[in-house]
């Protein structure tokens, strides 16, 4: 009896030590989800894009985000981009900022989100990871979404380029070059905004769904339009 107990107690110290480790919310905790082997899964989907898989993406964000009440949420092509921030009322991230319970949930959830909301059969079989960390600021977040943002922007323009030319036609060619080459054949501008930009979620009193091209856009408008204004902060 005595040998299981300690046996208990031995097992669930190694446990607490290894995943007690939390943020408290006063810096921005960035989460990014990303589909597990996608390149193979959408085997058969339309390209460059996808209005279904689009769709499934954009309704999985918009779930996890009434489920976890992110600051905003950012999603492009298999991935999706959270941020929590809890400066006023600290350890009100979900699950007390718990690092591990939250990035496994958070993937364990994406999963089950995005399966439920595509009736495409082989979709169903997807699976997501999740990676979380902490950035020291909140311009720091904006970064990271602009980050994502470029690696959006990029691969749309690739994605175009791909599907009217050939591997050969665009070795060592710049994306600003393909997007002069698809110009007179099927223009990369006359894409829809989502499709070039990816989409936000931000939260007002709900979340709203939008695309902006952050290339043009000033840096701390960004901040309070992810932040909002009247947050307590840390320093930007
Ligand atoms: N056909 C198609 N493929 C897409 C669409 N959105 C994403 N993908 C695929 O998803 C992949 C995502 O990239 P990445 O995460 O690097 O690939 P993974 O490691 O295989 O998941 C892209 O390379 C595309 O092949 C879409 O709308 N249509
Ligand atoms: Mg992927």
């Amino acid at each position: 009896m005595n040998d299981k107990l300690s046996l208990g107690d031995r097992m669930k110290g190694y446990e607490r030590e290894q995943n007690s480790v939390s943020w408290d919310g006063s810096k921005p905790v960035i989460c990014r989800l990303d589909g597990s082997a996608f390149h193979t899964l959408t085997n058969g989907l339309e390209r460059p894009f996808d209005r279904r898989m689009t769709h499934s993406m954009r309704q999985t964000a918009r779930r996890l985000a009434d489920e976890f009440n992110p600051v905003f949420v950012y999603t492009q092509s298999d991935e999706i981009t959270m941020c929590f921030y809890a400066p006023a009322e600290l350890s009100q991230l979900p699950f007390g900022g718990k690092q591990f319970k939250l990035t496994s949930v958070l993937a364990s959830a994406c999963t089950r989100h995005f399966r439920k909301s595509t009736s495409i059969d082989r979709l169903k079989e997807a699976e997501f990871d999740c990676r979380c960390f902490e950035v020291p600021t909140k311009s720091e977040a904006v970064n990271c979404l602009y980050w994502r943002f470029l690696d959006c922007t990029r691969n749309s323009i690739l994605s175009v380029g791909q599907h009217n030319f050939s591997h050969k036609e665009l070795q060592g060619i710049s994306c600003n070059e393909i997007v002069d080459m698809l110009k007179g054949v099927d223009p990369w501008e006359e894409y829809g905004p989502g499709e070039r930009f990816g989409g936000f979620l931000t939260k007002n009193n709900e979340y709203m769904l939008f695309s902006v091209d952050m290339k043009g856009a000033n840096h701390d408008e960004l901040i309070e339009l992810f932040f909002g204004k009247d947050e307590e902060t840390v320093d930007n």
